[in-house]
This record gives C-alpha cells, structure tokens and sequence, in this order.
C-alpha cells in the first residue's frame, strides 16, 4: 500500500556554533543567527532550530553557561519571527531557559539519555520533543559503526525510547521520532535508513529527517557541503514519499519549494495547506 503522504514540515537550522560542520561560525553572532532566522522563516520555514553545540563527528561537548550564552539571545530574538522554535540540546537546563524564552519543541539528539532531568521537564512543560537515534556519542560515533540491521536496530531504539518517554509522563502525540541520518552510520546505512523510512514511519509518530549537506551526500555526489542542495533535496523528496514528515535542512527555500511540489506531485492533487507548521 503506498504511504500517506504527511503535509511536509520544514525546520530551518540556526546553528549558534563556532564548529558545525556546513555552516560553523556563520551565525555565531546574535544579530547575525537572529537576522539568518528571520530569512529562513521568509523562505518558508515552519520551524527554526537552534542549536548551540556542535553534533559533528569528533565534536567537543560544550559548557551549559557557554551553551546558554549562544542560544538564549537568539531564542528570544526569534520568538516574533513567525516561526515555531525548537531547542536542539541534550542539557535540560538548557532546555528549561530555551522553553522560557518561547521554544515549544525540544530537539534532543540523545533521545532523553544525556540528562537525566530532561524526561521531567518535557513532561512537565508540555511541550514537543524530538528523540533521535545515535550510535555511540559525537566524539566516537564514526569509528566502525556496526548493527545486526540498521532498521530493524533502529526502529527498536526508538520504540524503547518512545516508551520510556511515555513512562516519564511525556504524551505520546508530542513526540517525534529521527533515524539520526550520519550519527554512527555509514553511508549504506544512511541511504538504508531513508530507503526503508517506511517502517520507521509504522511507529505511528511523525518522522524527522535530518539529511542536510550531510557527507553521505557528498560521498555520492563529489561535493563540498555548501554545494549539496541538490543532494539534499533527493533524499528529502524520497523521504516524505516513504512518510516522513520534518525536514530539518540549512537551505529552505529550496526544500520548501521541493517539498511542496513533491506532495502534490504523490497525491495527484494540490490543496493550499501543502506544507504546514503543525504535525497534527
Ligand atoms: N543533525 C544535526 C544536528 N541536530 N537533530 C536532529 N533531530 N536530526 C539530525 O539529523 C540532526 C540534528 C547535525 O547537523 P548540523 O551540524 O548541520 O546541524
């Protein structure tokens, strides 16, 4: 049976990172994040992520006063902007300021097992999480990952994780679920993911992507980061055709419009909420 396609949600990155691995030290200043922001909301953007450290391979943790120092300006710049804001951090202290100061999804790439504190709070806040899958930690993951069947290890982590989320009080329709596209994986296993996205998609919440500029891409296509747009949006494309529904990219005009054509395209008609800024 063919998927349902979702309305397709994109989350455009802010990254407040002197190190992330397309776009470091780009939007390090306040202003220029804020500005960046605002521009990603124009080009279509539903939600803005906001990160203050960097996930690359080999990345050092940063400090919860340093992290808090680049995000928090930036959220409370963006909290007009016309976007839905999201806290991509595993601290929950982190999380708690974030959410203050107007972010209503937290983005936590450990999948809640980085902060002991971060389960409560989301439960206690109400607000969205996204739990992401991850093999090892930032500073190891890449060295000869290894799974029985990518999927298959996959979709169990995140049913486990899911669960426990629920355990902790989080209500179920407000998560999210993400392969976590380049965290302890190769590149077979990326495009194994985003090949059989379906039977993550079964979980019955909404999936994420995160595939942008990523070096699979650049493994197939022989290009540098800023120049796999195009890369990008194959994998998104195929994606939302397999039901995934959050694009998490840097060049969102491009997505948005790819996106939304996309669905219309697999539905045969279009209507004019093609792309949204709700899951629901
Ligand atoms: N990728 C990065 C950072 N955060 N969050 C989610 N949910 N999914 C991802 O795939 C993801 C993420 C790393 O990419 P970046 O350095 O371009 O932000």
């Amino acid at each position: 049976m063919a998927a349902r396609i979702p309305d397709p949600i994109v989350m455009g990155v802010v990254n407040v990172t002197p190190d992330s691995f397309s776009d470091g030290g780009e939007w390090l200043d306040p202003a220029a994040a804020i500005a960046h922001g605002r521009d990603l909301v124009a080009q279509g953007a539903a939600i803005l992520d906001v990160g203050g450290e960097s996930t690359r391979p080999g990345a050092a943790p940063v400090g919860e006063a340093e992290e808090l120092s680049r995000v928090l300006p930036v959220l409370e710049g963006l909290a007009a902007a016309g976007a839905r804001l999201s806290i991509d951090t595993s601290k929950a202290a982190v999380a708690a300021a974030a959410i203050d100061a107007g972010a209503t999804i937290v983005n936590d790439v450990t999948a809640l097992r980085g902060d002991p504190g971060m389960a409560a709070l989301v439960a206690a806040r109400d607000c969205d999480v996204c739990l992401m899958h991850m093999l090892g930690e930032p500073r190891t993951m890449q060295r000869d990952p290894r799974y029985a069947d990518v999927v298959a290890d996959v979709r169990a982590f995140l049913a486990e994780r899911l669960e426990h989320a629920v355990a902790a009080g989080i209500d179920e329709r407000r998560v999210w679920l993400d392969p976590g596209i380049g965290f302890g994986k190769t590149i077979d296993h990326n495009l194994e993911l985003l090949s059989r996205l379906d039977e993550l998609v079964a979980l019955g919440r909404p999936v994420v992507v995160g595939a942008s500029r990523k070096s699979f891409l650049g493994r197939i296509t022989g290009r540098e980061a800023g120049d796999r747009v195009a890369g990008t949006i194959a994998a998104n494309v195929l994606a939302l055709a397999r039901g995934a529904s959050v694009f998490r990219v840097h060049d969102v005009a491009e997505a948005h419009d790819a996106l939304a054509v996309a669905a219309a395209t697999l539905r045969g008609r279009w209507h004019p909420a093609t792309t949204t800024t709700s899951t629901g």
